[in-house]
């Protein structure tokens, strides 16, 4: 039997109601004894009572209890609703814990829903992820995962591929010399690779529109990459002057481009220095490029390219890179650029072609991924459905190829785990403890 568990499941501040929740199987009990109100019949219904410290009233609240199974943990759970600010809702948590409940963990009245099974595993990352959701399209993939829709997916494939297992092992039962006829285990497998292939873009993207990417302007002294990181911006971020060697240190900020988090890093201007501070920013530019998502590279399009202009830019080959040339409004004297990034002139001075830039940072950032219908996961869910559509792919090589029907059912008995582990069946206690930990307390 679990212990009864209580938080604040509101933000600390000044509002206009704060909420205190509480859940276990001496929740109405616990309420009882720090509410003037004894008596709460109808599951959802709002009392209004008044909140007690010895006999003394402290604030007017709302109760409203939810019966088990029907609440969101599955069970008994109280919410009252104090007035706003910290002092009314930590009063009502700290009568709570003397009166029987202990604190709750973060993310622990969720964990409770998932143990319960009132949630799977995806829907609690969906959870989590429309509390964190930065932008309307990850709030839309949030709610989609939320409301069971990867669940659905999910279970879908994996029922699908425990019938085929089934079948398969029933034919390694047959004598020999006789087999089932019609069992078309390769076309069926091929329909389920195309099943997980249309799956994991959506997820991708989910990953995309809550993880972001990181894009790193990068390129040699007075190219005007500050410059650029201010018309992205749409402010004045970070210093510009005519002085080769303006920035030092890497300078981040936020901005969300087609709902796509994206993380810009200003960084020095590439060069040889004696400066021991320059220095310093150019080697932690150069591991910023290194550990880019996306690289703009900025070269001063008002003068020839220089040797080293063309080096970078070599070594940007076969990453996702765009090739900025900016000064677009002085005269091009860059001349032909051979790569096989794609090259955009503008002018962070005029704001000709920013939104080109923009445009073509969202295409390389969704490249491969599902945006308008994507599906909340977490790095370790993904991660089990990439290695469900590998084991899905070396199955179908193995019916393909007649390497054996063991063979193939083991595979896809492996595919199967992974399925059932992406929405939460036989996963550890070690990986729910990291998962619940990133929720906030009292959710
Ligand atoms: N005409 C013109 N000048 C620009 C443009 N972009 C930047 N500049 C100028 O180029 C100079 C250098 O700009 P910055 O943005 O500081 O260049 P940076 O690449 O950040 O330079 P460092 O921080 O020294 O590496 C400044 O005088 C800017 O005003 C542009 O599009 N057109
Ligand atoms: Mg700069």
């Amino acid at each position: 039997m679990n212990d009864t568990i209580a938080a604040i499941s509101t933000a600390l501040g000044e509002g206009a109601i704060s909420i205190v929740r509480i859940s276990g199987p001496d929740a109405v009990s616990v309420a009882r004894k720090i509410l003037a109100r004894q008596d709460f019949p109808v599951h959802g219904r709002m009392y209004l009572t008044s909140l007690l410290a010895d006999g003394e009233t402290v604030d007017r609240v709302l109760c409203v209890r939810f019966t088990s199974p029907k609440s969101y943990t599955g069970e008994d759970v109280i919410e009252i609703h104090t007035h706003g600010g910290i002092l009314a809702a930590r009063t009502c948590l700290e009568l709570a814990l003397s009166h029987g409940a202990r604190t709750a963990e973060p993310g622990e009245f969720t964990r409770r829903a998932f143990v319960s099974g009132h949630i799977d595993l995806s829907q609690a990352e969906g959870v989590l992820s429309v509390i964190t959701s930065r932008s309307n399209e990850a709030l839309r993939a949030a709610a989609r995962t939320l409301t069971g829709e990867l669940s659905r997916a999910v279970m879908k494939i994996h029922d699908d591929v425990l019938t085929l297992q089934g079948e398969i092992e029933v034919q390694i039962d047959f004598p020999e010399g006789e087999t089932l006829t019609g069992l078309d285990t390769a076309g069926r497998i091929n329909t389920l690779v195309a099943d997980m292939e249309s799956l994991l873009p959506r997820c991708s993207a989910g990953m995309l529109l809550s993880h972001g990417v990181n894009v790193v302007i990068a390129g040699r002294p007075n190219a005007g990459k500050s410059s650029l990181m201010n018309a992205l911006v749409g402010r004045k971020r970070a210093i510009v002057t005519d002085i080769p060697g303006t920035t030092r240190d890497i300078i981040d900020e936020n901005i969300i481009i087609g709902g796509v988090p994206v993380r810009l890093s200003d960084t020095a201007g590439l060069r040889e220095t004696g400066n021991v501070i320059e220095a310093e920013g150019v080697r932690l530019a150069l591991e910023a490029v290194n550990d880019a998502d996306i690289c703009v590279y900025v070269a001063d399009g008002s003068c020839a390219l220089a040797d080293d202009d063309r080096e970078y830019i070599r070594g940007l080959e076969g990453r996702r890179a765009v090739i900025a040339v900016n000064k677009s409004d002085l005269p091009d004297m860059a001349g032909s650029i051979e790569t096989s990034c794609t090259v955009l002139h503008l002018s962070a001075k005029t704001g000709a072609g920013i939104d080109g830039l923009r445009q073509e940072i969202y295409r390389m950032a969704v490249k491969d991924c599902a945006v308008s219908s994507g599906l909340n996961v977490s790095a370790s869910q993904l991660e089990e459905l990439r290695g469900a559509l590998r084991d899905l792919r070396e199955a179908g090589e193995s019916a393909a190829t007649g390497a054996g029907e063991d063979v193939t059912a083991g595979l896809l008995g492996s595919a199967r785990m992974r399925l059932l582990r992406v929405l939460g069946v036989g996963v550890g206690d070690e990986l729910l403890d990291s998962m619940f930990s990133r929720f906030c307390v009292g959710k």
